[in-house]
């Protein structure tokens, strides 16, 4: 049984301690810590008796009883937490992002390589997605040939007022930044963002919808659209065009209904329900693989690669121009292994 402590108790963590607690096969949540009381209460009432409650995460993460931990606190507070695990030699499942700046992000490469141990899994959840993962085996079949081209969509309902124009890179694009990576297994070189007509929906600090293009080293050009206050639901598409043929996603399966000579269906409206399942399989994973000490999702590096593609979105936001993607470094062997 994997003893899991959770830092952070907000409405990801309780997520994650509901998975850990009602859905997942062999571990279970023995501590949770957060530094607001009420969430802290509420995330220990989840994972039920003899759960351990700490303000301070680093205590959580010195506990003996702890052998492996949760980050699901903001993103800002991710780097300090990630030290102190690793530094514990505990492994760590981190939510998206792995930290809010490319050299933070180094920072805890650097420490990870340094305790030679496979500690980090990163919360792209995608990846666990079962129509990405048809998409993905679509290409590596190589019966449509090269892959030329990716659309995606990326659209939320709508966001609060506090959501402005970077988090559509930092909070909403960053799937994409990562999933796409991984589906066509190419590194990314350049960025851009276009901004179409923006919504009523939308306000002074947010632009809205953005277009979100990116280029990879062997020339596949990817466009995302972001368009968080879109109304109509949580609709996410990806459509691979290759040399012989094209992909495209598979959407939930949901009913249609007909009436008064209409045909319509389900589109989800978060991504809790949407990518429920996914997030299932990733942290099953997670735990399954802990006996073996090893890290099949994403690593800190992906995560690292993440970060830059994201800074340079956000510089393009700025710019208006194409912006150069560049890792500061090779990526370390270790992450090869
Ligand atoms: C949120 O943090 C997510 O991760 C969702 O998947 C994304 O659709 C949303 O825009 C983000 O705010």
């Amino acid at each position: 049984m994997l003893n899991v402590g959770v830092i952070g108790c907000g409405g990801m963590g309780r997520d994650h301690i509901k998975r850990l607690t009602e859905r997942t096969q062999g571990a279970r949540v023995v501590a949770v810590a957060d530094m607001v009381d009420e969430l802290v209460q509420k995330g220990a009432a989840l994972a039920g008796e003899g759960c351990k409650i700490y303000k301070d995460a680093k205590e959580l993460i010195h506990d003996p009883k702890v052998d492996a931990v949760f980050i699901v606190t903001p993103g800002f507070a991710h780097k300090e937490a990630l030290l102190e695990a690793i530094a514990a030699k505990k492994r760590i499942f981190c939510e998206k992002p792995l930290c809010t700046t490319a050299a933070d992000c180094l920072e805890v490469i650097e420490a990870e390589v340094k305790s030679g141990l496979h500690l980090i899994q990163l919360g792209f959840m995608r990846r666990y997605d079962k129509g990405y993962r048809e998409v993905k085996a679509a290409i590596e079949s190589h019966n449509y040939g090269e892959p030329l081209m990716v659309h995606c969509t990326h659209r939320n309902p709508e966001v609060g007022t506090n959501y402005d124009t970077p988090m559509a890179v930092h909070d909403t694009a960053i799937h994409e930044i990562d999933v796409i990576h991984w589906l066509v297994g190419d590194d990314f070189v350049s960025a851009q963002v276009l901004f179409p007509r923006k919504t009523k929906y939308s306000h002074d600090k947010l632009y809205d919808p953005q277009i979100m293009l990116l280029r990879t080293k062997s020339g596949i050009c990817v466009d995302d659209e972001v368009f968080v206050n879109c109304k109509f639901g949580y609709d996410i598409n990806c459509e691979v065009v290759c040399e012989d043929g094209s992909i495209k996603m598979p959407q939930p399966l949901y009913p249609t209904y007909r009436k008064n000579a209409q045909v319509s269906t389900t589109i989800d409206t978060d991504c809790f329900v949407r990518f429920h399942d996914a997030y299932d399989e990733e942290v099953q994973a997670w735990v399954n693989e802990a006996k073996d000490g090893v890290i099949g999702g994403p690593t800190a590096w992906d995560g690292y690669l993440a970060a830059i593609t994201a800074d340079a979105l956000v510089k393009a936001q700025e710019t208006r121009g194409i912006e150069e993607i560049k890792p500061a470094m090779e990526k370390p062997a270790f992450y090869n292994a």
